[in-house]
């Protein structure tokens, strides 16, 4: 829904950069005019947002406190330049109305002799509200959303990131910083932006900030900054049983993404996290009985102000024999059958971003052999453990590479014993298939006999048959 004004956003910041990035053939136009020398023009025409930058104005120093701040119009940009590794310059933003900005900061590429610039958006007071510091020098600094409240008076602030401590890198204060360095230019522009309907609306770090999505429905949102948390309120109106709602979130460039599903009342039921570039799925989960709504909150370890994610909540009718989510520990283990002779079972479920899932294998009558193997998909590397009444791991299994069956053989299970049967592993978070686990369980021949039941035990034959010899 943004790719529109996320393009001229971004062919904006291109033009400034000197970059030629930009494909023709959006509906809004885009122009860079300098008159003989003079100050860089940038105008982008706004049809739906009613916007327009530039021409860029000047920065004016001395700006290194919030107090010197000269006002950064709305929309507008500056030029400006950072003297020196510890030179910090601010802009002051008056809100107006409560609105949402997208705020951008560009600067030449470390061999241009650009800087690794970092933007950070103030209160007031001067408390941090959003930071963009994704570097290195050339790379954009961006807050695409960024919520203002109405009325209130924010800062903006630029500087650069200074590698401290003893290394080989530059040092703070060393000679080649005391003055030789030239100035480090930046491009710093604002701009409001009124997010669709199926658009993230921050601030939405808290539970009664998060916007409704119902089932089958797709929204998006932006990691906007470092540490942005976005909450979503998924709806669970109409989840019949044996359903089991999915989550998707798709990639974001650069991006390791986390996705939590929290109660109600903030439990995480299920903690997942992604690997880099990638989707990242959480499936299988159960409603709790009544729950009308879960939270998914959304992070990532890297912001990107470019490339929304996507969230999609679906629901999904559940097999004989899939996997319910949570079931991460002994205490949420799913009950998977009885051991008794011959007793045989196979399950289904995913391991998605970190998941473990466990389940239970219900007391036998007599000492059995229990045999369990799972077999993962192609790019999971499954780890297969069976832990004591306790938790204590007793097996494991995990001599095996990604898409290799893991297995633990005839492990005697004494008479009247619980067995947990633990499945995780390193999964890539968004891996289509599931793992299929199987158990089997049969009278432990090497067991001793039964006191109690002595009758029952069946004619054992000898362990050398001297007939053989
Ligand atoms: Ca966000
Ligand atoms: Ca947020
Ligand atoms: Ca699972
Ligand atoms: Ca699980």
């Amino acid at each position: 829904m943004t790719s529109a004004r996320d393009r001229v956003a971004a062919c904006a910041l291109a033009v400034l950069a000197g970059l030629a990035a930009c494909k023709k053939g959006a509906k809004r136009e885009i122009g860079l005019a300098g008159r003989d020398g003079g100050p860089p023009v940038v105008v982008v025409e706004q049809a739906g947002q009613g916007g327009a930058i530039g021409p860029l104005e000047h920065e004016a120093e001395p700006n290194d406190q919030r107090e010197q701040a000269a006002a950064l119009h709305l929309p507008g940009g500056v030029e400006g330049a950072l003297g020196g590794p510890d030179d910090v310059d601010f802009y002051r933003i008056d809100a107006g109305p409560a609105r949402i900005v997208s705020v951008r900061l560009t600067g030449p590429a470390a061999d241009q002799g650009g800087a690794d610039l970092i933007l950070e958006l103030h209160d007031a007071d001067g408390r941090s509200v959003a930071r963009s510091d994704r570097g290195p020098a050339g790379a954009l600094e961006g807050l695409p959303n960024a919520p203002l409240a109405q009325g209130a008076a924010y800062y903006v602030s630029v500087s650069q990131l200074v590698k401290k401590g003893g290394g080989k890198g530059k040092r703070r204060g060393s000679a080649a910083d005391a003055g030789a360095a030239p100035a480090s230019s930046y491009q710093l522009t604002i701009e409001a932006v009124s997010p669709g309907p199926d658009e993230e609306v921050e601030p939405n770090d808290k539970p009664d900030q998060a916007r409704p999505v119902l089932l089958g429905e797709e929204k998006s949102g932006y990691l906007g900054w470092s540490k942005d948390l976005d909450l979503w309120k998924l709806s669970l109106t109409g989840f019949s049983g044996g359903f089991a709602l999915d989550v998707a979130v798709d990639a974001v460039e650069g991006a390791t993404l986390a996705v939590d599903i929290l109660a109600p009342d903030g439990r995480v039921l299920a903690a997942r996290k992604g690997q880099k570039d990638r989707s990242l799925l959480v499936r299988g989960l159960l409603p709790e009985l009544g729950a009308a709504f879960y939270l998914a909150r959304v992070s990532g370890s890297r912001s990107n102000p470019e490339q929304t994610y996507r969230l999609r909540p679906t629901s999904r009718q559940l097999a004989e024999g899939d996997e319910a989510e949570p079931d991460d520990d002994t205490e949420h283990a799913i009950a998977a059958g009885t051991l008794g002779d011959g007793a045989t079972g196979e399950l289904r479920g995913f391991l998605d971003g970190g998941d473990t899932d466990v389940y239970k294998l219900e007391a036998g009558r007599e000492a059995l052999a229990l045999t369990v193997s799972v077999e993962p998909p192609a790019s999971t590397d499954a780890v297969l453990r069976v832990l004591g009444p306790s938790g204590a791991e007793v097996a494991r299994a995990d001599g095996g590479k990604a898409g290799q069956r893991e297995e633990i053989a005839q492990l005697v299970i004494g008479r009247g014993e619980v067995r947990f049967v633990a499945v995780s592993g390193t999964a890539l978070g968004d891996e289509t298939d599931g793992y299929v686990l199987r158990w089997s369980s049969s009278v432990d021949l090497r067991a001793p006999a039964t006191p109690a039941d002595p009758a029952q035990q069946p004619d054992q034959p000898p362990a050398d048959d001297p007939d053989e010899q």
